[in-house]
């Protein structure tokens, strides 16, 4: 049985009904063209390309309609923002973020930039130094330099400083990059590019001059989450108590990858003793004066360090160039978290070493988060739970009771 329609009851009227509402589709599609067109003409592109930008479309960019990335859009901080009026900060330091990155990194970079400027840098305006092995995308430079409104800096490294030596046994490497990989539980195992960037990491960052005039830097890795306001300035920290080094988690390195690092670090120490410090945290590394290693490293993803530190440290980079040698970050998978950890140790004053313990970061599920008990939980509106902290449920795999021993140890004078 036909439905009954009390409006249009015969066939000539529904298509009357049909032709009527069509009309009305094209008028109302064209009165919206025509308006789109003017203010394109009035507005010098002004509302047509606000839709496009609320759209995350880009009229010259097809690359983005195919991809989930919503990066054209303004930094969203409503999830974090609180309704205060925003502060200014009237001193800074001399500071930059820096971020080594692969093209194929921009959403999890987009991720922790999101997390740096809603926590703290929206209000500061430190800058942001990209560094890749290879030219940056237009694509990728212009989403990151979307999500800040803080000045944006992107460079290559000189390609010897990325990768493998010429020096370098490759049928050695290979054979020991093979090895490592029947090892259970061992990431990057096969890795060179992995290996590449852990040397670059060792010895070279600091010499990129896009950080020439930079004196602090904060190592930002993709997928990094800060889980409170950071509610005072780690950079400027740094400069007023003459730190040379922060870190928020300790873990000790894994056996597998660095079997003869130790041995090798303490033949250049043994013989070059004048860069030990007299006041190091040797305790931190060692705990029988350089014997056998505690494996203890700060976890490099999170690192906010002195950059005349690295470039001027006759010491630093003569270790380096000791290591280099030995040829260990690819015939073993020498990390730059235990090479900075040694060298970190053993030629600073430790005073200069901080532990940043107020500050709420977790990467990969290892996280700090500030003890509810503490100002630091309460000031900074925070959304982690201290039960999950390393030094809490992971405290068997946190090298914070060898840092805080490091730390009792009695100063030498060395006026
Ligand atoms: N340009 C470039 N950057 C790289 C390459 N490999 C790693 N990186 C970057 O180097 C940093 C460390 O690399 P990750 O792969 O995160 O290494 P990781 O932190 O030891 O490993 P995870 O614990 O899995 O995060 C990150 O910022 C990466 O984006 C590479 O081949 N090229
Ligand atoms: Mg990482």
């Amino acid at each position: 049985m036909a439905s009954y329609s009390p409006l249009f009851s015969s066939p000539a009227a529904r298509w009357k009904q049909l032709v009527l509402s069509k009309r009305i589709t094209i008028a109302a599609i064209f009165t919206l063209f025509s308006l789109l067109v003017l203010s394109e003409v009035f507005l010098e592109r002004g509302i047509s390309s606000r839709i496009l930008s609320t759209l995350s479309l880009s009229s010259n960019s097809p690359s983005l309609n195919d991809s989930p990335l919503s990066c054209s859009n303004p930094f969203d901080v409503s999830s974090l923002q609180h309704n205060t009026p925003r502060p200014t900060y009237p001193r800074k330091a001399n500071a930059t973020f820096l971020t080594l990155a692969r093209n194929s990194d921009l959403a999890g970079v987009i991720h922790s930039m999101k997390q740096v400027e809603g926590r703290f840098n929206r209000d500061r305006q430190y800058p942001w130094v990209f560094l890749n092995d290879e030219p940056f995308t237009e694509e990728f430079i212009r989403c990151t330099s979307a999500v800040t409104s803080a000045k944006t800096y992107y460079g290559q490294m000189p390609r010897e400083q990325w990768v493998q030596p010429d020096f370098i046994d490759e049928e050695k490497a290979t054979k020991a990059r093979k090895a490592l990989s029947r090892i259970k539980g061992v990431f990057y195992a096969e890795s060179v590019s992995y290996r590449n960037m852990c040397r670059f990491y060792s010895g070279f960052f600091y010499k990129q001059a896009l950080l020439r005039d930079f004196k602090y830097y904060w190592r930002v890795e993709p997928d990094i989450n800060y889980r409170c306001e950071i509610e005072y300035d780690p950079f400027l920290y740094m400069e007023d108590n003459n730190k040379a080094y922060g870190f928020t988690i300790s873990v000790p390195e894994q056996k597998e990858t660095t079997p003869t690092l130790w041995d090798t670090s303490m033949e250049f120490f043994n013989k070059n003793p004048q860069y030990l410090h007299p006041n190091n945290a040797m305790r931190f590394a060692s705990k029988d004066g350089g014997k056998t290693w505690t494996r203890c490293t700060y976890w490099t993803n999170f690192e906010i360090g002195d950059l005349d530190f690295f470039r001027g440290s006759e010491g630093y980079n003569k270790y380096f160039e000791h290591l280099e040698a030995a040829g260990g970050f690819y015939y073993e998978r020498w990390g730059d978290a235990p090479m900075h950890g040694i060298a970190i140790s053993l030629l600073l004053d430790r005073d200069r070493i901080h532990h940043f313990d107020d500050i709420a970061y977790e990467h990969t599920g290892w996280e700090q988060c500030p003890n509810p008990s503490t100002p630091a939980y309460e000031r900074g509106r925070c959304s982690c739970d201290y039960g999950n902290s390393m030094d809490v449920k992971w405290k068997r795999y946190s090298c914070k009771a060898d840092f805080n021993a490091a730390l009792a140890i009695p100063r030498i004078n060395s006026e």
